[in-house]
């Protein structure tokens, strides 16, 4: 078997019971074959960014993966489908969102998948949970820029 491939997932929900599905797909994450949780991030309330809707459950799991990236995409799609994600409009309030943020040092530009993520950087909901579970990929000038962007830990 190839070596393990070490990558970054952020989740995403503000419909429903957003903290209980958050924790319950880092679970099912855990349990995709070819897949296990290394860090799990703390979880965070944050203010929709550039969406409409109640506030979101933002978190980040680094993970070790034998699975190629668009085999993780798909099972991570499977798990927001069984979620009850719809996708009414661009940036709906959604039960649950799964991106791929990283994938070792891959980049990949497909029309189903980029990555690292485009706009992980500009994203307080993302940059705060990436750097519980990867201190050193996010510099503190990185968490200065998005400052303005409210964000608070739930746990
Ligand atoms: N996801 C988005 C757009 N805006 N805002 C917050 N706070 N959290 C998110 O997960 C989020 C967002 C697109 O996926
Ligand atoms: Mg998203
Ligand atoms: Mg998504």
């Amino acid at each position: 078997m190839r070596e393990p491939v070490t990558a970054c997932i952020a989740l995403g929900a503000n419909l429903g019971d957003a903290r209980y599905t958050v924790m319950q797909a880092i679970k099912y994450i855990d349990h995709i074959s070819g897949c296990s949780v290394m860090a799990t991030s703390r979880l965070y309330r944050t203010a929709p960014w550039q969406a409409q809707g109640p506030d979101f459950v933002n978190a980040v799991v680094r993970i070790e993966t034998h699975l190629t990236a668009p085999e993780l995409l798909q099972a991570l799609q499977a798990l927001e489908l069984a979620a009850g994600r719809e996708r009414p409009y661009v940036n709906a309030p959604r039960t649950l969102d799964l991106d791929i943020l990283l994938y070792g040092a891959g980049r990949i530009d497909s029309p189903e998948l980029t990555v690292p993520h485009p706009r992980m950087m500009q994203r307080a909901f993302v940059l705060y949970p990436l750097a519980d579970v990867w201190p050193d990929f996010v510099q503190l000038k990185d968490l200065q820029r998005v400052q303005d962007q409210p964000i608070s830990r739930l746990d």
